[in-house]
């Protein structure tokens, strides 16, 4: 870049995440069991229960209790924890209640997941007056929903993501410009979000372990074990990161219909039909670098009466299996044997597919680093 092109004020992004989103809605709704250990997730059934923990609080989490365990694991861990089911549609709305006070501010916004959000406050020139906004967004939120949250403040998204998770629950942590390394160095490499524990214990095996011994690693060696995604890491652990905070304003839905000659009540002809609607949809995200989180099924029967049926994801995604498995389910949900005129096949709550974006995302325990999503850069 020539030196006029600078940028003469610091890049700054703050990364906002909620404190043990699910178990803090549960505990904000029914005082008695503030300040137990609360675990969400599937019913243990006195230790036999199947099934995970989708959060806790953090008194459970004294416990060693984790998001992503099996729930028989956190039973026996803490049996005297109040386990609860999710109620997700709770945790949606209050998830808007959040995000609206965050838009309200006027940065460019990026929701990534139920509970956190980015804002590019670039404009603010300071991170001073960065600090007075994180700590007014603190408040704000605590007031509107009763909830806390932590704010990451840096100059990247990867580095405000990880500052935001340094001080939970309830920290603040800014890295300005410059710090990014030093503050980086000394953390486990499983910091870096995408790096699960399969691409942590690859990397501990070539002898990394913390983020500073990848920043000082042999990038080419880091090329040969990962292929591209070794130069996005490197960066990653030098601070190095130019993803830039994504306002989500752009297309709003991607959708496909097919009207039949002959109205149909056979549910294979159906599946078949659906099966091509969810290949065109995908190609035209894919075309897009789009992914998605909301899925509906639209069905008109005969006459005319047409019914939907939506399901949103957790998180965003681009994957064709959950999109095919998401739309043939409501599909069966909305056909009851009837006859059949029209079916169609939409997908909304769009981003923009970002390759280390997607690494941003909560993972749910899966290791995405792992399933190569730094290739694409
Ligand atoms: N979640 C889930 N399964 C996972 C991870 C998360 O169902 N494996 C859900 C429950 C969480 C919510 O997503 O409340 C937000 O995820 P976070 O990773 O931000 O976890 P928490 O907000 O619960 O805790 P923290 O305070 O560590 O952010
Ligand atoms: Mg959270």
């Amino acid at each position: 870049m020539e030196p006029y092109l600078q940028r003469t004020s610091p890049r700054i992004i703050l990364h906002i995440d909620m404190d043990s989103f699910y178990a803090s809605v549960e505990m904000q709704k029914r005082p008695e069991i503030r300040g137990k250990p609360v675990v969400i997730g599937a019913d243990p059934k006195n230790g036999k229960g199947r099934g995970v923990v989708a959060t806790c609080s953090y008194e459970a989490r004294a416990f060693g209790i984790r998001s992503a365990m099996p729930i028989s694991r956190a039973f026996s861990l803490c049996p005297h924890a109040i386990f609860l089911p999710p109620d997700f549609h709770l945790y949606a709305k209050i998830s808007s209640e959040i995000m609206t006070c965050l838009r309200r501010y006027g940065f460019l916004f990026q929701q990534v997941s139920i509970d956190e959000a980015f804002l590019d406050v670039s404009a603010l020139g300071s991170f001073s007056a960065a600090r007075i906004l994180a700590q007014e967004i603190k408040t704000s939120i605590r007031t509107a929903t009763g909830l806390t949250c932590s704010v990451g403040v840096a100059p990247t998204k990867v580095v405000a993501k990880i500052a935001s998770d340094f001080q939970k629950p309830g920290g603040l942590t800014i890295v300005e410009t410059g710090q990014a390394a030093s503050f980086l160095a000394s953390l486990p490499v499983r910091k870096i979000p995408g790096i699960g524990k399969k691409s942590e214990q690859e990397l501990n095996r070539m002898g990394i372990r913390s983020i500073g011994d990848l920043a000082a690693y042999d990038i080419r060696r880091l090329i040969a074990q990962f292929g591209r995604g070794g130069t996005a890491l490197h960066e990653i652990a030098l601070g190095i990161d130019e993803s830039e905070v994504k306002q989500q304003d752009g297309m709003k839905s991607v959708s496909r219909e097919t009207t039949f000659e002959q109205d149909t009540d056979d549910l294979s002809t159906l599946v078949f039909v659906m099966d091509a609607l969810v290949e065109d949809v995908h190609r035209d995200l894919a075309d897009e670098e789009l992914r998605f989180r909301t899925i509906t099924v639209k069905m008109r029967y005969e006459g005319f009466v047409t019914k939907t049926r939506a399901k949103t994801l957790m998180h965003h995604t681009d994957s064709k299996r959950t999109l095919r498995i998401s739309a043939l389910d409501l599909l069966r949900g909305l056909w009851g044997g009837s006859r059949i005129r029209l079916i169609g096949l939409r997908v909304s709550a769009l981003e923009k597919n970002d390759a280390r974006q997607s690494t941003l995302e909560g993972s749910g325990g899966q290791d995405t680093f792992s399933s190569m999503r730094f290739k694409k850069d």
